[in-house]
C-alpha cells in the first residue's frame, strides 16, 4: 500500500480549509476529513507554495531517489504470543541497512535500519529462552553498527561484541533471564544520529506465565528526526547534529513517517468493536520522553515501563514513555471511531507528524456514547 501523493494532497488541503486544532482533538464534522491533514497543511506544501520559505527551500538539495517506498513497519506485524513452556533457543538474525525514503511525500532521508524498516522487528521469546543473535551489515553500508539489547546482562547489552564495519557479521547467545518488553537499538558511538536514522525495536519477554490473551496486538516505534530542513520543506534532509544538541526535532513520528497511519498515509489501522487490543510503544528518543495518549479512550490496562510482572495500572489517561523505553498498555473498544494515538505533547502531533489512528468497526453504542444526545 502506498501513500497518497503529495499533490492529492495538496488539492485536498486546499479544498478542506479547517484548523489543525480543531482537527485532531475529535471530529471535525464528518467525511474525509483526517487531523493530519489539517495539521500538515501548516507546515508543508501550502507555506512554500506562497514563497514564504523560499530562502529555506534553497537550501535543501532536492528530495532524493528512495530505496524503499515504505520504512514505516505495519504496526500489525507482532510475532504470535508464546505457546510453549519449556526453554527454548531462538535463532535471530537481523541485517543492518541504509536506505533513502521519504519521512512524508517530497521530503527525502537517509534512514538506517534493522532489517529494512522503523522500528526494527520484534524478537518474543519466554523469560529463559535462549537467543542466538546474528547481526550483519552489507559490503554497501557506509557506517559501522552494532546492537544494544535492554534483554541482556552483559557488556553494553551486547553492543561490545556485535560492533561490525560493513561487510562483517557478529553472533552473540544470551538467555533472557528477566521478562519484560524491553528496547533495543544500535549503540556506536554517534548513537544518537543512528538512533534519529530509525536504529531501534523492542524484544519482548513474556513471563513464565505467558500474557492475558487479547483480540489483537499493534507494535509502534516513536522517535525524533533531527535535520537541516524545516518540517514539511520538500526536498532532502540531511541529519543536523546542532538541532539534535538543541533537541529540537523537525519530525517526530511513529514508525519513521509523518502520519503514517491516517488517511492521509497508508491509512487508519482497523480494529473491531468490543475487542480488547495490546499496545506496545518503543521510544527509541533519543532524547524526548512520550506522554503517550489514546484520544477517546483510556488505558485500561497498563504495563508501566514495560514492567509485566507487576499487576498493570488501571484507567490511565496519559503516561510517560521514557526514550531507552517499551510500555504496553490495553484499550477496549466499545465505541466504534477514530481512536487517536498521540504524545499529548501536542504540538508534535498537529506540526511534526506523531499521530497514529485507530479505527473502530461496528455499529453504534449508544448506552456508552450516542452521537445524537437525547434526539435518538
Ligand atoms: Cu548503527
Amino acid at each position: 500500500m502506498t501513500r497518497h501523493s503529495h499533490t492529492n494532497r495538496r488539492a485536498f488541503l486546499k479544498t478542506a480549509g479547517i484548523g489543525a486544532a480543531a482537527a485532531f482533538a475529535g471530529c471535525v464534522g464528518g467525511g474525509q476529513t483526517d487531523a493530519n491533514a489539517a495539521a500538515t497543511g501548516e507546515t508543508g506544501g501550502e507555506e512554500t507554495e506562497t514563497g514564504g520559505s523560499s530562502a529555506e527551500a534553497a537550501s535543501l538539495d532536492p528530495a532524493a531517489e528512495v530505496d524503499v517506498d515504505r520504512i514505516a513497519a505495519d504496526p500489525t506485524d507482532v510475532p504470535d504470543p508464546v505457546d510453549w513452556d519449556e526453554p527454548r533457543t531462538h535463532d535471530v538474525t537481523m541485517e543492518t541497512t541504509e536506505v533513502t525514503a521519504e519521512i512524508e511525500p517530497g521530503v527525502t532521508f537517509d534512514y538506517m535500519t534493522f532489517d529494512g524498516r522503523v522500528p526494527g522487528p520484534m524478537v518474543r521469546v519466554r523469560r529463559g529462552d535462549t537467543v542466538n543473535f546474528t547481526l550483519k551489515n552489507p559490503e554497501d553500508s557506509g557506517l559501522p553498527h552494532n546492537m544494544d539489547f535492554h534483554a541482556v546482562y552483559g557488556p553494553g547489552g551486547g553492543a561490545d561484541h556485535t560492533t561490525i564495519a560493513p561487510g562483517e557479521e557478529a553472533n552473540i547467545q544470551y538467555t533472557a533471564t528477566y521478562p519484560g518488553v524491553h528496547i533495543y537499538h544500535c549503540a556506536v558511538p554517534n548513537m544518537d544520529h543512528h538512533i534519529s536514522a530509525g536504529m531501534f525495536g523492542a524484544i519482548l519477554v513474556e513471563p513464565k506465565d505467558g500474557l492475558p490473551e487479547v483480540d489483537r496486538e499493534l507494535y509502534f516505534g516513536q522517535h525524533e528526526l533531527y535535520t537541516n530542513g524545516e518540517t514539511g520543506e520538500e526536498g532532502h534532509h540531511e541529519w543536523s547534529v546542532d538541532a539534535a544538541k538543541e533537541e529540537d526535532p523537525t519530525y517526530m513520528a511513529f514508525n519513521g513517517e509523518a502520519y503514517a497511519f491516517t488517511q492521509d498515509g497508508y491509512g487508519r489501522i482497523p480494529v473491531e468493536r468490543d475487542e480488547r487490543v495490546r499496545l506496545f510503544l518503543s521510544n527509541g528518543g533519543p532524547n524526548l520522553n512520550s506522554s503517550w495518549h489514546a484520544i477517546g479512550n483510556v488505558w485500561d490496562k497498563l504495563y508501566r515501563d514495560g514492567d509485566l510482572v507487576s499487576d498493570p495500572a488501571r484507567y490511565v489517561e496519559t503516561t510517560p514513555v521514557a526514550p531507552g523505553t517499551v510500555t504496553a498498555a490495553e484499550i477496549r473498544t466499545p465505541v466504534p471511531g477514530p481512536i487517536k494515538i498521540v504524545d499529548h505533547s501536542l504540538t508534535r502531533v498537529a506540526r511534526k507528524g506523531l499521530l497514529g489512528v485507530l479505527e473502530v468497526q461496528g455499529e453504534q453504542n449508544s448506552d456508552i456514547y450516542d452521537p445524537d444526545g437525547e434526539s435518538s
